[in-house]
């Protein structure tokens, strides 16, 4: 190994503009040791050209930094939705270089270690949180020592596979380095919307069944207090580098549930207060917010606030995705938040298992009735460590295609439903903010427009010319969301 080992991180994120602050945490560790890193993002490439096509952009502009750089390791970042992808650029990467050491990182082999290290052109995995393990495998490698106990890393060595334990998690955040910022272009750091992002926590004890924590509270049992938070002078620090260095003008907390800890919010509103006017956005549990806190936060700067409904239908809500919260308690939180002057947006997921076209209903007449700001409707996926996705798998006859293939996630049907056909879940979805925008009087024609939509192939059915134009058909329609009427007009007003 090169005494000065330079690595490449790769994010195959698909959502434009979107900061991934788990590989920014990484390379502001590295630079700490003095590593040589660069970030090839790959969402720039997703601002689809209506002409061209992305993935022969992308594996060109790839290629060229591979050769400018000419990396010693190359680390993507993987979630289950990209990691065709992942697997892709693997085989880039070996074919240009069989001596380049390759390493996936991220939730996708934290829950699926073994598929991850046995794909061929894979050389090594982590396992949960890399900001410890990170530094200390490259100190080894430069140090030319023996790297193949080093705890989280799972490696292939001698045709055998070495799985070393994941080692615990951080417990003091404030240990960490800010993340690093200087990897992206300047354009992130004044985002659309929503700025630059930063988590002041991690972590969440929800039983969601749809969603990974539970799976990652028991990976990381006996190995240290799951949720963390950070102290107020360590996020203000890095707030007054933030304004200082990059004049941010808003800042949003990508945290899962901001106002999990009542104490530590109110106690961070207060001091936030006093020394910042930066507006900013942050997420949490319809059930997590009441008046007096949603007001202290408007006090504080927070413009905008995103919750999730999910579902319309208790039933589903209560006993499919353990989500126990009332509509009253959804409405309610939606409508305190516009009262106080808080933008809000809402998220939805459909093709839940079990679920009816009356439910698919009953979550438009919510998002009706809530008519939040934003809203974001996406179809269930059975992601691997979830117990509603293990239920999913565990009968291939459920599943159209894998979710590995899923990169665009929104409008990709992975499960075979029982009830909704995946040309009504692909309407829906694409249509869903048109039902919930438009008066009902307008309806007539979103059910024309959908049924149109709906003749689009299945993504896994549809290649070469079909799928780009399937692609730009799905764009339009997106993008056309821009013109329905919201709270705050006719389009979102910037931050
Ligand atoms: C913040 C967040 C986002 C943000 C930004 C993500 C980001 N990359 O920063 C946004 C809002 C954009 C987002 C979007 C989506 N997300 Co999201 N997101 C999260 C969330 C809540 C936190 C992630 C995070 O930053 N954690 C803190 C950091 C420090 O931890 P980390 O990401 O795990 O990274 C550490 C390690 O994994 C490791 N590591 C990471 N990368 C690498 C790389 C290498 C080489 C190495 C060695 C180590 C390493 O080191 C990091 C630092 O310790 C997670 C939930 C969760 N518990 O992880 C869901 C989660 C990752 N998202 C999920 C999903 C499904 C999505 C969406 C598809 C949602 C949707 N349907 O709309 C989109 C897809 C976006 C896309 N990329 O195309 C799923 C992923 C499921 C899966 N198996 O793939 C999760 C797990 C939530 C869930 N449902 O359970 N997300
Ligand atoms: S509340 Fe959200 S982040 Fe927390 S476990 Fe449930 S779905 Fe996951």
């Amino acid at each position: 190994m090169n005494k000065n080992p330079k690595v490449l991180f790769i994010y195959p994120g698909y959502i434009v503009g979107e900061q991934p602050l788990c590989v920014q945490y990484l390379i502001a560790g590295l630079k700490k040791i003095d590593i040589e890193t660069r970030l090839f993002h790959l969402t720039p490439y997703r601002k689809r050209p209506y002409f061209g096509d992305p993935h022969r952009i992308i594996r060109r502009e790839f290629m060229r930094v591979l050769h400018d750089f000419q990396p010693d390791i190359v680390g993507i970042s993987t979630m289950t939705i990209n990691f065709a992808t992942t697997r892709e650029m693997c085989k880039w990467v070996k074919d240009y270089n069989s001596k380049i050491i390759t390493i996936l990182g991220g939730i996708h082999p934290t829950i699926e270690p073994e598929g991850s290290i046995k794909e061929k052109n894979v050389d090594m995995i982590c396992v949960g949180e890399g900001d410890e393990a990170v530094p200390e495998l490259l100190e080894k490698m430069r140090s030319g020592i023996d790297y193949t106990d080093t705890a989280s890393f799972w490696f292939k060595k001698d045709g055998e596979i070495i799985r070393n334990e994941p080692r615990p998690l951080v417990q003091d955040l404030d240990s960490l380095p800010f993340a690093d910022r200087d990897c992206l272009e300047s354009e992130y750091m004044d985002a659309e919307l929503f700025g630059v992002n930063m988590h002041a926590t991690r972590g969440c004890p929800y039983p969601c069944t749809y969603c990974q924590n539970k799976f990652l509270m028991e990976l990381y049992k006996g190995k240290g207090s799951f949720c963390r938070y950070r102290s107020y002078e360590n996020i203000f620090a890095e707030l007054d580098e933030l304004i200082t260095k990059y004049k941010i003008k808003n800042i949003s907390f990508s945290d899962e549930t901001f106002s999990l800890n009542k104490k530590w919010l109110y106690g961070f509103l207060k001091e936030y207060k006093k020394r910042f006017a930066l507006p900013f956005v942050c997420q949490t549990r319809p059930d997590l917010v009441d008046r007096e806190m949603l007001q202290a936060m408007k006090d504080a700067g927070c413009q905008f606030i995103n919750m999730a409904i999910e579902s319309g239908n208790e039933q589903l809500r209560k006993n499919v995705l353990h989500r126990n919260i009332s509509r009253e308690k959804m409405v309610e939180a939606f409508r305190v938040a516009r009262e106080v002057g808080i933008q809000t947006g809402a998220y939805n997921i459909i093709g839940i298992p079990g679920e009816t076209i009356e439910n698919v209903w009953e979550t438009i007449d919510i998002n009706q009735e809530i008519n939040a700001d934003r809203i974001f409707c996406t179809v269930f996926m059975p992601f691997k460590g979830t117990s509603l996705g293990e239920e999913m798998l565990s009968d291939e006859k459920n599943i159209l295609m894998p979710v590995e293939d899923a990169e665009i996630y929104y409008s990709t049907i992975t499960v075979k439903h029982k009830i909704l056909t995946p040309r009504l879940l692909l309407g829906y979805q694409g249509f869903f903010d048109y039902y919930v925008r438009l008066s009902k009087k307008f309806h007539f024609a979103v059910h024309g427009l959908r049924y149109f939509y709906q003749l689009l192939p299945p993504v896994h059915k549809a290649g070469g010319i079909v799928r780009a134009i399937r692609e730009m058909v799905i764009e339009s329609v997106y993008h056309a969301k821009r013109f329905l009427p919201t709270p705050g007009g006719f389009y979102m007003k910037r931050l």
